[in-house]
């Protein structure tokens, strides 16, 4: 385990005493304005979760909400359910059935909208399409996919009959893909001719090329056709890939769902840890369709008129939560957007909110750092008086980007709701409730009603005004279920540090008089760059990789924009020069194995790593190196000169 933050570094973040009631209009309409809903949810979370289920479609009843035998909980216990009957199908029969349900530009600019209606049978057809492949319930589906609407209709085909789907950003390497592939042994996999980024063709195909080398589980190849022939050409195996649309047109628009149990596997999806191995969060049906649909529900004051965008791509959590799941579950109009807000120019995202009126705007701070960098001309030039709530989410928010965001995004009158949560958590659950809570810039404010969460001391003590882990003491519906073939790490991860039935969440926070939480960041060795968390752990084995390297070590550095940047020590073998080409290679190598997002920003070469006389790597002392600090206690050092020679030269080269 890394060290916490000083305690110096905790009192600054706290300088903030600016406050933001609702805004009164906002107030006045907003679905939710008792703060009896905290004490009620308090009192019997149980039937607070049950009554957001109840409004959920079920083809058996459960019949108790929660078996919980600590660190294993079971939610909704006997009912059975069908995630994609209750994001589509019920709003089909009513009337809803010719609402949008997906709003889709492509970065190039083309356009696509999908009525309730077309989702309903797009997902059929797909479902009878996969299972005319071969894919039976339980089993694993991969897809890798650009953010175009397939993704969703696979993703509910999938849930549709009962396959388990596993998402993989488009923006991860071939490797990637293939050790993900591999962990879930999937048997099928979805990918495309292509995608777009900043008016640059992605070769998706390709790149699942190169991992399908190496994946015996996978029988068969699904490629959607989002390029056609402007792209590079798409190799087709014969007997192995298929193209989308072919297949769609000869399947049939009736497919009957499977009732799935409510401990059912929904899908996995993997996330970084402390190793370098990624881990595969499992989450089951009923418990994560209940989480995300309150919370969709209640933080976003959801109503029927709205016109929801989550800007996420749907290969994170996010996207699979606020662009599919929760949003869809309450029938609401979702906006795609495949590509970048800067592209062609740096309004795009401000154009898609005045083109399609989008009401309530769901985005990461890194984002809201980079507008408030390029200036207030963009959002002023377009029309965003549709907006009406704000939302932030993938690390903490500094109080100026709040400020800016809610005066010239939200023009005064919306709302901000600073959301913290994680992929195990699969739902949002500290945040405040839009018309309701007081805010406070940079503090994600309270526990959603129905969540305990709590800041411990490494022994375990209550802390209830100050700082230390953040700890959630009671389960909640959408929690992950294990990762998937390891269930020993779930137990060792998130439940062993104090008593079994407390979930260590990773983070550093602060609580302040008012019960209020301010997240810190990772105590461990996750990173969290732009949003996306990597793992130490993973980047140093991707260097360690290389034929040149003997040890690297990763840590994050403050940036910016990126909130955290990538820094990497590294040690050559014997005999091997740095130098700008090895550099530029390493980085590189680092995008081959991982992904664009992993790629260091810094690569130092050094001759030694400072280590501890046990030789564990010092880790502090390179994060305070990056950062250029005064360097603190280094009196465990087997040989102190390292960090002296380090020091000199990272601020010649660092920069
Ligand atoms: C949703 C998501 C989870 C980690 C989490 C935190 C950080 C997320 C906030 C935040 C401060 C927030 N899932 N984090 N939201 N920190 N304030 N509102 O991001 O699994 O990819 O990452 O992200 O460190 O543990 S995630």
């Amino acid at each position: 385990m890394a060290d916490q933050k000083p305690a110096a570094e905790i009192a600054d973040l706290l300088q903030e005493d600016r406050t933001f009631p609702p805004p009164e209009a906002f107030r006045a309409q907003a679905s939710v304005r008792d703060e009896a809903v905290y004490a009620r949810a308090a009192r019997d979370p149980e039937g607070f979760w049950a009554g957001f289920a109840s409004e959920l479609e079920w083809f058996s009843p459960w019949t108790s909400v929660l078996d919980w035998k600590p660190p294993h909980a079971r939610w909704f216990v006997g009912g059975t359910l069908n995630a994609s009957v209750n994001c589509v199908d019920r709003h089909v029969r009513g009337a809803r059935r010719n609402k949008a349900a997906i709003i889709w530009e492509g970065e190039p600019g083309d356009r696509r909208t999908l009525t309730y209606f077309d989702l309903y049978r797009q997902v059929s057809q797909f479902a009878n399409v996969l299972t005319s492949l071969g894919v039976r319930r339980g089993d694993r589906v991969a897809i890798y996919l650009p953010l175009v609407p397939e993704l969703a209709i696979a993703m509910l085909a999938c849930a549709r009959i009962g396959a388990i789907h596993s998402v993989v950003f488009g923006g991860f390497s071939a490797e990637s893909l293939r050790d993900r592939i591999n962990d879930a042994a999937a048997t099928l996999l979805i990918t495309a001719d292509g995608g777009w980024r900043r008016g640059q063709v992605v070769p998706l195909k390709q790149m699942a090329d190169e991992a399908l080398k190496e994946t015996p589980s996978i029988k068969n190849v699904v490629i959607v056709a989002r390029l056609h022939d402007s792209a590079a050409p798409v190799h087709v195996k014969e007997g192995r890939d298929h193209w989308y649309h072919l297949l769609m047109q000869e399947a049939s628009y009736t497919c009957e769902p499977e009732r799935m149990d409510a401990e059912d596997m929904l899908y996995i999806l993997y996330t970084s840890g402390t190793t370098g191995k990624p881990k595969g969060i499992v989450h089951t049906t009923g418990g994560y369709l209940v989480g995300t649909y309150a919370t969709t529900k209640w933080v976003f004051d959801l109503k029927d008129e709205d016109v929801f965008w989550c800007t996420a791509d749907i290969g994170w959590v996010t996207g699979h939560s606020y662009v599919v799941y929760g949003p869809l579950a309450n029938g609401a109009t979702v906006v795609m957007y495949e590509g970048a807000p800067d592209w062609p120019q740096r309004d795009r995202f401000w154009e898609i909110v005045e083109r399609y009126g989008v009401t309530i705007f769901y985005t990461a701070p890194t984002a809201i750092r980079a507008f408030m960098r390029w200036g207030t001309e963009w959002p002023r030039r377009r029309d965003l008086s549709s907006l009406r709530l704000l939302g932030s989410v993938g690390e903490p928010i500094n109080p100026e980007a709040w400020v800016w965001y809610y005066r010239h995004v939200g023009g005064e009158r919306c709302p901000v709701v600073d959301t913290w949560w994680q992929t195990e958590t699969g739902s949002i659950l500290i945040t405040p409730l839009p018309g309701l809570t007081t805010c406070k810039p940079g503090s994600a404010t309270r526990p959603f009603p129905g969540i305990s969460a709590e800041i411990r001391t490494d022994q375990g003590e209550t802390v209830e005004v100050g700082g230390g882990f953040l700890v959630l003491t009671r389960p909640w519906p959408s929690m992950l279920r294990g990762i998937y073939g390891d269930p020993d790490r779930y137990v060792t991860q998130y439940w062993s540090r104090w008593t079994p039935d407390i979930y260590f969440t990773g983070d550093g926070a602060k609580r302040d008089r008012d019960g209020f939480f301010w997240l810190l960041g990772r105590v461990d060795d996750v990173l969290n760059v732009a949003g996306h968390r990597i793992g130490t752990m993973e980047v140093e084995s991707a260097l360690v990789d290389h034929p040149r390297v003997a040890e690297a070590a990763v840590v994050g550095r403050s940036h910016e924009i990126k909130g955290q940047a990538v820094a990497a020590f590294v040690t050559l073998k014997e005999g091997v020069q740095g130098g700008d080409v090895l550099m530029s290679e390493l980085k590189d190598h680092v995008v081959r194995k991982i992904g664009a997002i992993a790629r260091p920003d810094d690569v130092i070469f050094t001759a030694d790593l400072p280590k501890t006389r046990s030789g564990k790597i010092m880790r502090r002392l390179l994060r305070d190196i990056a950062e250029g600090k005064a360097l603190g206690d280094t009196t465990t050092l087997a040989d102190p000169n390292v960090i002296a020679r380090l020091k000199e030269q990272y601020q010649e080269t660092g920069e």
